[in-house]
């Protein structure tokens, strides 16, 4: 086994990856930017080494400035975690010329399974079942026409490059080809500089299941059983589980040996997990991803494997300790994405605040991945996700119940999560069902219902966020007496001045980098320039989408662009009507925060 490794990545995953490496005796480095000072994974790590400002592109995505710091700490391998420079087969590559070892795949391997249409052939090759369509790239409208032809419309062309939402296009009919090629092509090139896409049958409500693989240097290759994953908003995953409610033992079997099967072919090491399709009883091979996932946790919980101990072992050159046989699926589980966002405003980002209460539930089949701790400051650099909760019972519909006992126990006070929303979801009839699909919370979820659950049971003052013109309302708590009884009585003075409001209440609060904050309705945060109100990114990332043109009136609300920061999907909404005056950025362009996105007049 190693003696020391590097974690290069931040958060719950970095502190994940350091308690595996604690229970192996193995010593810790972390790497961390101006942003995260005082961040959990740096508290956590035997020893800590700044790699750069808070713009992941200058720190957590600067392979020299990575490769450095574990070269300083004399580490003898180095884990990416999730995210950042994960999938990067060039990063990989040059650890793998460093004296550290590579925690994942080898870069070739990364490479194989990168590119959509050779992943696609690979598989086939495997007898592994994909999704009808091209197994090489197309370039003609025909071409996609043809396709359409044989298996029917809607068809997808996608991106060779992709992954997540990105590069994806559905086109519904004949008419719309042309345009959505051209775009598709455009989307490839601007955010993976590769204008090459494949078409495929587009399944309209499939399930999302994933199968967990452990592959060693000694030719074995294990599976863990699948992940349902089908709960997604905006190609966001916000709960997962395992096993999936949607298999029966035969295709359950099938999908794993499939899975199983594809990763022997890829020549593959290490951890990764095979994502299909599954539809009307038939399942297809998707795509690979070579890293590990956030929703690992639920896997372990029923196979009792801790996964992320078999990457650092599997890295070491040790042999997997055991046969596909003694993998057993007991139980049920549930990850719910604690995510710093107000679900009843789009899942807008926290735009800042101090954790003022953190309190995490407990008890039988409770277990939390954290980085945070109460008192610290919430960093909105990266990524949303501040915390998992992973939730373990004998079976689904008691795991539904300790969900819903767990998510009722945790208090977090300071800014929204997205904990009103898990809670809404363990009543919803759909997804105790287990009959959601993939398009379940985009296309079917009643938005209000949404809205009821945040002011039902999010911060107490989030009622607060939207009405606009509202006269300041103090709420004070207080626990009283009355013969021996106790009750905890809230008192409200309206036109009080505003001392004590809660830092929930969406201002920037304790915050110390406070910014302005485009997603919440009533605060002064487009600050007013000559020529009009500057809409400004929230955020370092790339601009997915502009929703807006010069001369187009706009409300409160609407949407101008969307944001991606961390393979996140942000909305960025105007504050209030006017015409655009100006947009400053166009598809696929990388902003720093604070960048001016669109002007308003
Ligand atoms: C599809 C599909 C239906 N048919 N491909 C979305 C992310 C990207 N990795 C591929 N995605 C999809 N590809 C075909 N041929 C539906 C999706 C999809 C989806 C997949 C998994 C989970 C959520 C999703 C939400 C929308 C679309």
């Amino acid at each position: 086994m190693f003696s020391k490794v590097l974690v290069a990545n931040r958060g719950e995953i970095a502190v994940r990856v350091m308690r595996a490496c604690k229970e192996l005796g193995v010593r810790t480095v972390a790497v961390y930017s101006d942003a995260d000072k005082h961040s959990g994974h740096v508290r956590y790590a035997d020893e800590a080494y700044n790699i750069g400002p808070a713009r992941a592109a200058d720190s957590y995505l600067d392979h020299e400035a990575v490769i450095e710091a574990g070269e300083k700490a004399g580490a003898d391998a180095i884990h990416p975690g999730y995210g950042f420079l994960a999938e990067n087969a060039d990063f990989a590559a040059k650890v793998e010329e460093s004296e550290m070892t590579w925690v994942g795949p080898s870069a070739a391997a990364m490479e194989r399974l990168g590119e959509k249409t050779k992943a696609r052939a690979l598989m086939q090759e495997a007898d592994v079942p994909v999704v009808p369509g091209t197994t090489e790239p197309v370039e003609s409208a025909d071409e996609v026409k043809r396709v359409a032809d044989e298996y029917g419309y809607p068809v997808a062309i996608k991106a060779e490059g992709g992954g997540g939402g990105r590069g994806l296009k559905v086109v519904y009919d004949e008419a719309e080809v042309e345009e959505q090629l051209e775009t598709a092509q455009r989307e490839g090139e601007a955010y993976f500089d590769n204008a090459s896409v494949y078409v495929e049958k587009y399944l309209e409500a499939p399930r999302h299941i994933e199968v967990q693989i452990l592959a060693d240097h000694h030719d074995n290759v294990r599976h863990l059983g699948e992940r349902d994953c089908s709960l997604q908003r905006r190609h966001q995953k916000v709960i997962e589980e395992a096993p999936s409610p949607a298999l029966g033992e035969d295709l359950r079997e099938q999908i794993g040996e499939a899975a199983r099967r594809g990763v022997d072919a890829a020549d593959y090491t290490n951890a990764g997990t095979v994502e299909f399709l599954v539809e009307d009883g038939e399942f297809y091979f998707m795509e690979v991803n070579t890293r590990i996932q956030v929703e690992h946790t639920v896997t372990e919980q029923v196979t009792g494997i801790d996964v992320v101990k078999w990457q650092l072992r599997v890295a070491a050159g040790e042999e997997l300790g055991f046969e596909q046989d003694d993998v057993e699926i007991e139980g049920h589980s549930m990850e719910f994405r604690i995510n710093a966002e107000n679900a009843a405003n789009n899942f807008a980002p926290a735009p800042g605040g101090k954790l003022e209460t953190y309190d995490p539930p407990g008890g039988f089949g409770v277990r939390l991945d954290d980085a945070l701790r109460q008192g610290d400051d919430l960093v909105t650099d990266y990524d949303s996700m501040i915390a998992k909760l992973i939730v373990t019972a004998g079976d689904r519909e008691e795991c539904l119940a300790r969900s819903e006992r767990a998510l009722e126990e945790f208090q977090i006070d300071g800014f929204h999560t997205i904990i009103p929303f898990h809670r809404l979801m363990l009543t919803d009839e759909k997804f105790r069902a287990g009959e959601h699909t993939t398009d379940y919370l985009d296309e079917e979820l009643d938005k209000t219902r949404i809205e009821r659950a945040v002011e039902k049971w999010g911060p107490a003052d989030s009622e607060g966020d939207s009405d606009e013109g509202d006269e300041e309302v103090t709420e004070r708590d207080f626990t009283v007496e009355v013969n021996g009884k106790r009750f905890e009585v809230s008192l409200e003075e309206r036109g009080a001045p505003a001392v004590e409001v809660p830092s929930g209440a969406g201002g920037a609060g304790g915050n110390t980098r406070s910014r302005p904050d485009v997603a919440e309705e009533d605060e002064e945060e487009a600050v007013a320039v000559e020529g009009g109100e500057q809409i400004t990114a929230e955020m370092q990332g790339t601009i997915l989408s502009v929703d807006v043109a010069e001369g187009d009136d706009v409300e409160s609300g609407d949407v101008v662009c969307v944001l991606e920061a961390m393979k996140m999907e942000n909305d960025v909404v105007a504050e209030r009507g006017g015409t655009v005056a100006q947009v400053l950025v166009g598809e696929g362009e990388s902003v720093d925060m604070g960048d001016v996105l669109v002007v308003l007049e």
